[in-house]
């Protein structure tokens, strides 16, 4: 019974795996940690925490490589309390700031090779600091081998905040979205559950772990479901077909599957013994769906999720997976498609915003009331600012986003945060920042700027401007100079005429 459990998310998905030898990690070079190795080892980072003098409530922010320890560090977090902030590796020092300060993080755990700059936030900021490198060395791990390999719980309950996972925002600021551990625990078992998932499956995790996708749908359904994984650093297409023998599943973005399917090698043969192909993060195009299937004769189940509410719907196992729409509602999740003015609920068919209620939604932003009550409903329904229908069979179909926001990769671009840079820039009138599709990413960044009248922008100084600013992945693959933004009536730049407009750019490259 999960209502007598010392730490509900941490017994039904660590602690229950307590002296089970099987393996949990399947490493890149074939050797195995065993579920019972990975707990000693979360049992002594647990105390190393304590030790620091963290308690239960208090953030940890980890801005590492994705390695075992990396993933033990997050159970340490979920054994003792802590509260999770997992960030991407390619943030900046000046990014990392914003989220250290806003969450107001006890220690932060970072690569040896950030340390100096990462010093001085920390510093700064009256945090700890810690290194974790991705061979799993650092100060962290040394303090934890002087630990005892048990730990004892911290009682937590469902309620309990388990995570603080950031999300930028149209505005340009991010914020934290709280996630508890019901939020997560209950996900992860309506996912095993809908996904067949088993103690005998082998699911392929070449994911990033400091988001949703790789962490608590990846990881946290392996764990539910008592299976192993193979650990990949990241994705990468030798490594991928080299391991997917020993798999019976793997989960990705679509630039993994348009990856894969670039490579003759990836075949029928190649994917025989597999079981189950998810994607989500971004939409996959129907044409990837097709040419998936054709080729290996698996039918991708897509799915859709957010990082505010885990994941919402999914194709069905049995039955028609559909290619360009992301299937049903889980199971106890809600979900309604609204007028975006009047927030009331549209017939079956029409487009509008999308709308989640359930066990998965998150409990609120960090600190921030106001942004919560702009998008959590009183009545518990979360405005996603996706557009979508739902057809004439159930299936939800994503048509659009009614928030500007770019996903190249999988990663989410809030085009706001970028133009702030570039507004700020000499000969700079103004900027405005769109996503246009590519073959590889899905979609990329382009900026669009305006000169002051007599200056022509130094665009060398500009990107070298936006590298010092932002992590990699957010920099614009292009600039480009116009006379003037496009705008309506209102005064309202038109970014649908200007991604029109340069839609071609990278075709074809
Ligand atoms: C890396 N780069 C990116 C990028 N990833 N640029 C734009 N978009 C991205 N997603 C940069 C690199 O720094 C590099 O810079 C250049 O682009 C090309 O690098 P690459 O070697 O091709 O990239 P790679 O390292 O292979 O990474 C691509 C990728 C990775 C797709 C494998 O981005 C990835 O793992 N994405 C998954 C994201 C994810 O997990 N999202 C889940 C969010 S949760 P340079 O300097 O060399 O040009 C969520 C909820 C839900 O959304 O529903 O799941
Ligand atoms: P994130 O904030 O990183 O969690 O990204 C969540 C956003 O990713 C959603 O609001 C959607 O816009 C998008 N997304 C996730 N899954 C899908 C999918 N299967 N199809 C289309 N968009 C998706």
């Amino acid at each position: 019974m999960t209502s007598e459990m010392v730490n509900p998310l941490y017994d039904t998905l660590f602690g229950r795996h307590s002296g089970n030898a099987s393996p949990f990690l399947i490493l890149p070079d074939g050797s195995e940690v065993s579920y019972s190795a990975f707990l000693a080892q979360t049992a002594q980072i647990a105390g190393h925490l304590a030790a620091l003098g963290l308690n239960p409530g208090d953030r940890l922010a980890a801005q590492v490589a994705k390695s075992p320890e990396a993933l033990a560090l997050y159970a340490a977090c979920v054994q003792s309390g802590v509260v999770f902030l997992p960030l991407n590796t390619a943030y900046t020092a000046s990014e990392v700031t914003y989220f250290v300060e806003n969450s107001g993080a006890a220690l932060v755990v970072c690569d040896g090779g950030n340390l100096d700059a990462l010093t001085r936030v920390a510093e700064k900021l009256g945090a700890q600091i810690a290194t974790l490198n991705a061979d799993g060395t650092g100060s962290l791990m040394d303090g934890a081998a002087n630990q005892s390999a048990t730990f004892a719980t911290a009682h937590r309950s469902r309620d309990d905040l388990a995570a603080l996972l950031y999300t930028s925002g149209t505005t340009g600021r991010s914020k934290g979205a709280m996630l508890s551990q019901d939020n997560l625990l209950s996900n992860a078992e309506v996912l095993v559950d809908e996904w067949r998932f088993t103690d005998a499956d082998v699911l392929l995790n070449a994911l990033p772990i400091f988001h949703t996708h790789g962490l608590f749908v990846a990881s946290n359904v392996t764990l539910a479901a008592g299976g192993a994984m193979i650990f990949l650093p990241k994705f990468d297409v030798d490594t991928v077909l080299a391991h997917l023998p020993r798999a019976t599943s793997m989960m990705g973005v679509p630039t993994f599957y348009t990856r894969l399917l670039d490579d003759a090698r990836f075949d029928r043969a190649a994917t025989q013994h597999m079981r189950l192909f998810t994607s989500g993060s971004a939409p996959l195009l129907a044409e990837t769906h097709d040419t998936f299937r054709a080729r290996t004769g698996h039918a991708i189940l897509e799915r859709y999720g957010m990082t505010e509410t885990n994941m919402n719907t999914s194709n069905p196992y049995d039955g028609d997976r559909r290619a360009g729409t992301v299937g049903f509602p889980l199971p106890g999740v809600d979900l309604k498609i609204c007028d975006p003015a009047t927030g009331s609920e549209l017939p079956q068919g029409e487009v509008g915003q999308i709308e989640v209620r359930g066990p998965n939604v998150f409990m609120g932003y960090w600190q921030m009331p106001e942004k919560t009550a702009e998008e959590l409903r009183s009545d518990g329904f979360f405005i996603t600012g996706d557009l979508g229908l739902i057809d004439d069979q159930g299936y939800v179909q994503i048509v659009g986003r009614g928030k500007d926001l770019i996903i190249s990769g999988g990663y989410n671009i809030y085009p706001k945060e970028i133009e702030l840079i570039l507004d700020e820039q000499p000969g700079v009138l103004e900027s405005a920042v769109i996503g246009v599709p590519h073959p590889d990413f899905g979609e990329t960044v382009v900026g669009v700027l305006v000169a002051e009248p007599g200056r022509a922008p130094d665009e060398d100084a500009i990107m070298a401007a936006a590298a010092g600013a932002l992590a990699r992945f957010k920099h614009p693959r292009k600039l480009i100079v116009l006379d003037e933004l496009p705008r309506n009536t209102m005064g309202k730049v038109q970014k649908n005429i200007l991604r029109e407009r340069f839609g071609d750019l990278f075709n074809g490259s």
